[in-house]
Parts: C-alpha cells; structure tokens; sequence
C-alpha cells in the first residue's frame, strides 16, 4: 500500500504529465495549416505564409549567415567549387575576382542553430499535413545568397529534378510529391533582386524533365514560362513548395542583398541516397 506522501507525489508526477500533454497536443493544434490553405497548396502548388517566423528568429538567422558568408569567403581564398567544411557543403565560385555563393548545403552542421530553427514545430507539423506522414527525411537545411551583382541565378527547374539526380531510384510513395520545399526569406524579396519566380498550377503537369531540353524557345513553351509570377516576400514570410512547381530565379542587379533559408523534407522511402552534410537525410518525427 502507498502511503499518504507517496500518492501525493504520484498524483503530482501523473497531473505533470497530463498538463504536458495538454500543452504539447495544443501546440500541435497552433501550428497546423487550415483545411483551406492545404487546398490552396495543393490546387496552386504553393502556399506563403506572411510573419512566418518572427523578428528574433530572422535574426538569428540572418547572424548565421552572416558568419557562414565570411566562412566562404574565407575558404574561397583557396579553393573553389565544392568545398566541405565543418560537415557543411559551400559550393563557391570566383566570378571577376568576386565571391560566388551558389548554396551552402546543410548548414545546420556548421551552425546548429539553424537546424534547430528549421526543425521547429510550426514547420514540421505543416509538412506532415502536406506530406500525409508523422515521419520525413530532412534532406535540406540550405541558405542561398544573392549578394548584389553576384551573378548567381537559378535556372527554370522542378525541385523532383534535385531528388531525381540525387538519388535516380527516387520513389513518389505518396503519390503527392513526396517532398515538401520551404522557403523562408530573410531579405525582402523582390523583382529587383532577383526574386523566385513560379508558374502558378504548372505542379498539376507532374515530372515535365525540364532538366532534358536545351532549347530555350521550347523550354519556354513547355514550361509555359510566360504565365509565371514573382513571389515577393518580406523577411519572416514562409513559402511551402511543391516538388513539381517550375520556378527560377534571376541575378541580383540590385544594390540590396537576397538571402533565403530553405529546408526540404521527403516523405519516408522516397529517397534512398545520403546527402552531403554531416546528419543530413535523417528520419526525423513531425509531430
Ligand atoms: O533561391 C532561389 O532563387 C531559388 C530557390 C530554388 O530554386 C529552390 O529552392 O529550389
């Protein structure tokens, strides 16, 4: 039998546990998209959140960024292309004795933070609506950087061309997609800086291989190029991705930097491959 002391302190620890339940379950319920913006998503192929992340964690971002950009720097006083550092990928160029930054793959190994930061709540349980799926394959924790005249552009893609060329048994399991793009902008985006531009609805086409065409009057035909749209973004503001949307993106000619903080999560089974970056493509839970 317990005594009076004991099932207090039992009453305690169970009354502990249900209000963190409670808590944890009414958190879930805060973050979760709107059965109208998961119709908008998947009838449009993309769905923008504004005020996504707040001031604090755009700065957050933005001082890490800060530090990985001096890092490229850093590094591409003495080599160029690929470079592997701190289990992070910077993938570098020297353009008229100036710094390329093309991406810096996986930056959470790197800066931990912005793996905290792209592994919060309110991404994840999104991403399992969007997905179908408690699980996924965090596959990108990605910054771009379009510094100003940087030269650094983005040609007309669907993201499924990524995961295909990464791994070329790549599986749409879920028979959405498979994968999830975020894109949080850090910088204002706009048509002057090289914004991402989309083509509203080109999703419903499914895998077009527009990796395969070189002409560029046919790509424009069969992208349906000039049907597509800037997505101007404030700092802060989210954008959900669908795999087989078409966007691109054009150089910085402006004076004002244009920085994103990108992360990418597959539905689990659908990539098989490991990708660069020290803790990339784990099996995280989404909820
Ligand atoms: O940052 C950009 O301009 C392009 C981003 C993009 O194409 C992507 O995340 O797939």
């Amino acid at each position: 039998m317990l005594n009076k002391k004991a099932k207090q302190l039992l009453l305690v620890i169970l009354l502990f546990y249900a209000l963190g339940a409670e808590a944890a379950s009414a958190n879930r319920e805060n973050v979760a998209l709107s059965q109208n913006q998961i119709d908008e998503y998947y009838a449009t192929g993309i769905l923008i959140i504004p005020n996504f992340f707040n001031k604090q964690e755009i700065e957050q971002v933005s001082l890490c960024a800060n530090r990985l950009q001096m890092e490229a720097d850093k590094l591409s006083q003495e080599q160029t292309g690929k470079v592997m550092h701190k289990g992070t990928q910077f993938v570098i160029d020297k353009k008229n004795n100036k710094l390329q930054i093309h991406r810096i793959v996986w930056v959470g190994s790197a800066e931990p933070q912005l793996l905290k930061l792209g592994r919060q709540l309110k991404i994840l349980v999104p991403v399992g609506q969007l997905l179908g799926s408690t699980e996924a394959d965090h596959l990108i924790n990605q910054l771009h950087f379009k510094l100003p005249n940087d030269e650094v552009k983005f040609d007309w893609h669907q993201d499924i061309k990524n995961r295909r060329n990464f791994d070329p048994n790549w599986q749409d399991v879920n028979q959405k997609g498979s994968f999830v793009q975020t894109i949080i902008a850090i910088d204002p985006m706009t048509e002057k800086n090289g914004a991402i531009y989309y083509v509203p609805k080109s999703h419903t086409r499914g895998d077009l291989f527009l990796d395969k065409i070189t002409d560029a009057e046919e790509l424009k035909k069969i992208g349906e190029l000039d049907k597509a749209i800037p997505l101007l973004l404030n700092p802060g503001d989210i954008v959900f991705m669908h795999p087989y949307l078409i966007h691109g993106s054009q150089p910085n000619e402006s004076s004002m930097s244009r920085r994103a903080f990108i992360n990418g999560f597959s539905y689990p089974g659908a990539n098989k491959q490991p990708y660069p970056g020290e803790g990339s493509a784990q099996r995280i839970v989404l909820q």
